[in-house]
């Protein structure tokens, strides 16, 4: 049997520069190895990083999801990276960071093949299983506030190697698709640079745009949900929408209420 090693070579240096040269406003900080690419890049930005500050660790080795959580990743087998971004945006179109993000993660993913689809507020899945996240902070800095983007997806990672019974990976999904590393870095990268700009830029327009092409690719609208919020508590109902603050809008035997922050769970019908 071949060792990892031999499957999973290091991320290719000198094609990530050369095609990252090809997009505007990126640069490239590449890591063989950091604890959390959010924690390298919040650094960064507090000591004057611009908007497009790219971060890539090879492998990451204490990976924070949301609230304290891990995100795990085995060497070479994973996407795991962090962009500086410094929004033009009002303060009030902030939470729609995260979702934009998911939203661009999932479409880029698509075009590779993959059927994907995202849970609010921004897991992306395939086949109902968690195949990216994304931690998406706010740093305050001298420059003004910054948001550290990152984002983490299983590419090779095999299924007994996966976390969670949740999880899944491009492999795993659909051995007969898996793209390089590189090539699903590049891609989800240019996504993202992409569809930043055009929200910045397309001011109420780009804003009801994004809302619209979210919740048409939402899994989480049209589902009966459990959503757990931050303080404990939890509402059952039916999520119907996507509010223009990217809340969730949940149907509940109580009315109709808007959620800004929580954990959603997909109930499926006995
Ligand atoms: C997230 O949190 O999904 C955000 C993950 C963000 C990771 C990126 S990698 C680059 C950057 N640098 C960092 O340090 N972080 C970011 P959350 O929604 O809280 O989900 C975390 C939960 O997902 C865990 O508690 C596990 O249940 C599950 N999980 C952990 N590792 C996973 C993986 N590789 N694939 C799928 N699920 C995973």
């Amino acid at each position: 049997m071949t060792g990892d090693s031999d499957q999973r070579p290091p991320l290719d240096a000198a094609v990530l520069q050369q095609e990252l040269a090809l997009t505007p406003d990126l640069s490239l900080e590449l890591l063989a190895e950091s604890p959390s690419t959010n924690q390298v890049a919040a650094d960064r930005a507090r000591d004057g990083a611009p908007d497009g500050l790219l971060v890539v660790a090879d492998h990451q080795t204490a990976g924070r999801g949301r609230l304290d959580r891990t995100w795990e990743t085995p060497a070479g087998a994973a996407i795991t990276f962090s962009l500086v971004l410094r929004p033009t945006v009002p303060a009030a179109q902030w939470p729609w960071l995260p979702l934009l993000t998911g939203h661009t993660v999932s479409k880029a993913l698509a075009a590779f093949g993959y059927n994907t689809r995202v849970k609010w507020p921004n897991d992306v899945l395939i086949d109902g299983l968690k195949v990216a996240g994304i931690l998406v902070e706010r740093i305050e800095t001298s420059d003004g506030p910054a948001a550290v983007v990152g984002v983490g997806i299983n590419v090779s990672t095999r299924a007994e190697e996966l976390p969670v019974p949740t999880a899944t990976s491009l492999q795993v999904a659909h051995a007969d698709l898996t793209p390089t590393r590189e090539g699903v870095l590049l891609g989800v990268v240019a996504g993202l640079r992409e569809g930043f700009d055009a929200w910045q830029a397309g001011g109420a327009d780009a804003a009801q745009r994004l809302a619209s092409s979210y919740v048409a690719h939402c899994a989480t609208v049209g589902q009966d949900v459990r959503v757990d919020l931050p303080g404990g508590t939890a509402i059952s109902g039916r999520a119907v929408d996507v509010d223009l603050d990217g809340r969730l809008v949940v149907e509940t035997a109580e009315g109709r209420q808007l959620v800004g922050a929580g954990d959603v769970v997909h109930v499926v019908p006995e």
